[in-house]
């Protein structure tokens, strides 16, 4: 059965802020992209996803754009953008933009128009309400912490972010925004890009009554209450009719609390939305009662369980899962899900493992692909993301010490996730000439790509062992998924199939010994299993009873 060809590729997050800089900006910037296509090529991936590059006063690092059709300065010219898409795909590389149109930033010159008075043609391209009694017109918080409306004085009314106070949302309700909209998009797919990653596109369609939270959300779905709004399938479809179709394009929907019901309407081809969607439940089972800002330990048996749903029930109903660990607003995988001090290779091989081998689209973060950490900043100052500080603010306001608000940024800031790709062991991690905007994370001399390159056990290789046999086993992408030892409180096995071939993986997600045990139902099969991939040198062959050894993670070819 002929796949759509993104069902079959493996994606690239790069987030150009911190991916390499040539001018000696402290900035990332598209030549130093360009400088490291090869070493992309060589990796395996398929198509780069480029987080916003546009003119943003980067507030939020570029999710605050101010113009659509123009390149961040600090990062080059279109110029530089148009010859990174040719020596792109020159290399056979696709590329993927982040669009952000659930808000504007407010130096956007739609917005300076619509705040500037009651009457004008762009007044109704925000969401602008009267406040009550002196309050914000619905008691919706931003997730950045603090009310999602600000009062604006000009003009006597509130106008609604659910980011940050810069971050305007667009009133998708009106024609014109989305006219405005889909004119933008298709002016990048006229220069040659190959698709989109839509960011919260799920919040674009607000329920026009406005209701407060009645605090009925259940915990650990966030925002239920604004999340997939009564239009927003109907603005997905128009979307994709009066542009998408028009392409051969990849798009990758990002869904903030979201549902899976909703997951498999948006990917269902027929309905002509969108191809595959992020959705983020497996990276909330270390918020206890849905609560991120505290210290806590990953619910290993909710994330098999919650993994292992979103595969069935998506397979199921003909979607399409995007596969992920890490982006830029997470953690670093290897310091979150395993063990980054003593059983470092073992365990990012391991969590490379689990997740590629599952049903969807891969996608790798940058520096993911040869185990950087969370960089442990001690002090607040190390600190750059907008969300960050303002939960610092908050919670020394309330009293918190400075002490333990620093261990909870150490553990769930999205700083971790952003701190320079460390391309070797000289000055700032062969990222900058000049001072980092950002610092460089202190095991840089140990943990680079340079280093990974010269090591043929190292990560690096684990994950281009994983993309080819993407590549050559129809079975990764079509075949079915079956969770096994679903209470083991150690391991993570599940069972792909197609007809009578099956793949076994098998991760050991502890630091101490385990035993597994092939299950009855499968022991019995009569196969002959060949170990296609090993995070150690000499696993076992015999399939029905291991010993596995600190997150040993490993894959079997069963026919
Ligand atoms: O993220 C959506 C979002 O909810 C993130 O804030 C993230 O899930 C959260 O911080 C985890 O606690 C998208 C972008 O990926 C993010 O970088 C932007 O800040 C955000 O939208 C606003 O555009």
């Amino acid at each position: 059965m002929s796949q759509p060809w993104w069902k079959k590729a493996v994606v690239y997050q790069i987030y150009p802020k911190s991916f390499n800089d040539t001018t000696g900006s402290g900035t990332g910037d598209l030549q130093g992209i360009i400088e490291k296509l090869d070493y992309l090529k060589e990796l395996g991936v398929d198509v780069l996803w480029l987080t916003p590059v546009y003119d943003s006063p980067q507030r939020d690092n570029g999710y605050d754009i101010s113009d659509y059709y123009s390149i961040y300065p600090e990062y080059g010219t279109m110029a530089d953008f148009d010859r990174l898409l040719t020596e792109a795909h020159r290399r056979g590389l696709k590329i993927i933009m982040d669009i952000v149109v659930n808000h504007t930033s407010t130096a956007h010159e739609w917005f300076k128009k619509s705040s500037a008075s009651r009457e004008n043609d762009y007044r109704d391209f925000y969401i602008w309400r009267d406040g009550k009694n002196g309050e914000p017109p619905t008691n919706w918080k931003s997730k950045f912490g603090g009310p999602a409306w600000t009062y604006d004085e000009t003009t006597d009314q509130y106008y609604l972010h659910l980011f940050d106070v810069t971050q305007a949302d667009l009133n998708w309700e009106n024609e014109q925004v989305r006219s405005k909209v889909y004119e933008m998009v298709e002016f990048w797919l006229k220069k040659g890009v190959d698709g989109f990653r839509l960011d919260v596109i799920n919040l674009i369609s607000k329920d026009q009554r406005f209701l407060d939270d009645d605090g009925s959300t259940p915990p650990g779905d966030g925002r239920r209450f604004y999340t997939d709004g009564p239009r927003i399938h109907e603005y997905l479809h128009e979307l994709n009719q009066r542009v998408f179709a028009k392409y051969e394009m990849m798009t990758v929907g990002e869904m903030s609390s979201t549902s899976i019901d909703n997951c498999i309407k948006y990917t269902l081809p027929d309905r002509n939305e969108l191809n595959m969607t992020f959705n983020f439940h497996h990276l909330k089972v270390d918020y206890p009662g849905g609560e991120k800002w505290v210290k806590a330990d990953v619910d290993f048996l909710a994330l098999k369980r919650i993994l292992s749903t979103w595969q069935t029930e998506m397979n199921q109903g003909g979607g399409w899962n995007a596969l992920f660990w890490c982006n830029h607003d997470q953690p670093r995988a290897v310091s979150r899900f395993g063990n980054d001090k003593k059983y470092h290779q073992e365990s990012a091989k391991m969590l490379a493992t689990a997740m590629h081998m599952m049903q969807g689209t891969p996608y790798i973060y940058q520096g993911e692909e040869f185990g950087m950490t969370n960089p442990e900043f001690e002090s607040i100052a190390d600190y750059r993301d907008v969300e960050s500080l303002n939960i610092y603010n908050i919670k020394k306001k309330e009293g918190m010490s400075e002490e333990e608000i620093l261990a909870i940024l150490q553990q769930k800031s999205r700083d971790n996730a952003r701190t320079p790709v460390q391309w070797n062991n000289g000055k700032n991690a062969g990222f900058t000439a000049g001072t980092p905007w950002i610092p460089v994370a202190g095991n840089y001399q140990e943990i680079n790509a340079e280093h990974a390159l010269k090591d043929e056990s190292s990560i690096f290789y684990h994950y281009q062992k994983l993309i080819q046999l993407r590549k050559k086993y129809d079975i990764i992408t079509d075949g079915d998924y079956q969770l096994i030892l679903a209470e083991h409180r150690d391991i993570f096995a599940y069972i792909r199939s197609s007809g009578a071939e099956k793949l076994l993986v098998v991760s050991n997600f502890s630091a101490e010994e385990t035993e597994f045990i092939l299950p009855e139902n499968i022991a019995g099969g009569g196969f002959i299993a060949s170990l296609l991939l090993s995070n150690y040198e000499d696993s076992p062959t015999d399939i029905q009873r291991m010993t596995l050894r600190p997150y040993e993670s490993l894959i079997y070819h069963l026919i």
